[in-house]
């Protein structure tokens, strides 16, 4: 077993990433590199089927989620990046852990309720899986860390149990993970209706912004975000949900605390707020989206990453698969 730390983290290939996955995670997974871990970084394209995907489009987006991660800061040499279904341990061990995953904890997971109602036609047995497979994603690498968002909690406290449980019917085969979770921008909230969470399946596409967009529509989108008639700068999500998104979204782009951000805009108005941050945003996402655009001309270079990230992947992944077949009788 290796001796650093673990960390592994997944994104999902579907429709265009929000500053909300940045935010949540991207960010995240790219700093953590810095410390003494050793980091697993997957685009999870088999949760991508859970709802209807063309394949084209599925494999194009899968190659510029890559794209994505290299110019978010992944480190292919340092860090292992690869794609789920390059690695068939995880549809594998997802199976065992199926079996010991109760029906009654997974009606319980909240994300699955929502998908249930915005997919209504298409509720089916993957998506109520879901987070088996995710569970398999983290457990395969003995993970110790998952940088996520905050609306994965649920995810992840599954993700323990069912290890817990495994480990307790059959002596240790998996790590008990913990999760990252920032304490600023953990949930970036709609800039239309901050009461909910920015999602990149947003019909309306001033809700969130796109770490693609162009500077001048991330200017447009933050000027007309939703605040309050109170006219005060300062952090209260409960009470003031649209002025609190914006001064989290500040301090994490200005590399500030919260209380440091609400002095920075002590006795400014909310166009102060707006434009700042926008300005950090933007100044913040330039250098990214130069770098992602000459990546998805660099096609080989891509594959040739993946194809190594791959490799590595599967080495850790089948040492933990052949322990639980083994633990679990399978391997007559
Ligand atoms: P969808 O909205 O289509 O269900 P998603 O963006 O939630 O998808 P992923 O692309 O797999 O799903 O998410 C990647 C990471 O981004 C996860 O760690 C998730 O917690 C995080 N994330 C997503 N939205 C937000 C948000 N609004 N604020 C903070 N983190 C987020
Ligand atoms: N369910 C996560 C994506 C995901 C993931 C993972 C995150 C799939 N497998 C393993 C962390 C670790 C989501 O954000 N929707």
């Amino acid at each position: 077993m290796a001796h650093k730390k673990t960390i592994l983290s997944g994104i999902q290939p579907s429709g265009s990433p929000t500053l909300g996955n940045y935010v949540g995670a991207l960010r995240n997974w790219s700093l953590l590199q810095q410390e003494d871990y050793e980091c697993f970084y997957c685009v999870v394209n088999l949760h991508a089927i859970t709802v209807k995907q063309d394949p084209e489009a599925l494999r194009r987006r899968t190659m510029d989620t890559v794209a994505l991660l290299l110019a978010c800061g992944i480190n292919p040499s340092t860090s292992t990046l690869f794609v789920q279904s390059h690695v068939t341990e995880h549809a594998e061990l997802t199976w065992v852990l199926n079996c010991y995953t109760y029906m009654g904890e997974l009606n319980r997971m909240t994300q699955f309720k929502d998908k249930s109602v915005k997919h209504a036609d298409n509720i089916n047995a993957g998506l109520y899986t879901y987070p088996v497979l995710m569970a398999s994603d983290i457990l395969l690498y003995q993970s110790h860390l998952v940088p996520v968002g905050a609306d994965q909690k649920q995810h992840l406290e599954i993700a323990r149990d069912i290890a817990i449980r495994f480990n307790n019917a059959h002596g240790d085969a998996f790590v008990i993970p913990d999760g990252y979770i920032p304490k600023a921008g953990g949930r970036v909230m709609s800039l239309q209706d901050p009461s909910q969470k920015m999602s990149k399946s947003d019909p309306n596409p001033n809700g969130y912004i796109a770490i693609m967009d162009d500077p001048a529509d991330i200017l447009k989108k933050f000027k007309r975000a939703v605040t309050d008639s109170e006219g005060s700068i300062h952090f209260d999500p409960q009470a003031k949900p649209g002025v609190s998104n914006l001064l989290a979204i500040y301090s994490v782009f200005a590399n500030m605390t919260v209380p440091e951000a609400e002095a920075h805009f002590a006795g400014k108005g909310y166009g102060h707020l707006k434009t700042e941050t926008a300005e950090a945003v933007i100044a913040d996402l330039a250098p990214l989206q130069q770098t992602y655009n000459k990546l998805l001309a660099e096609e080989g270079y891509l594959r040739e990453v993946i194809a190594k990230g791959a490799a590595q992947a599967r080495a850790r992944a089948a040492q933990t698969l052949a322990d639980v077949y083994h633990k679990v009788g399978l391997d007559v």
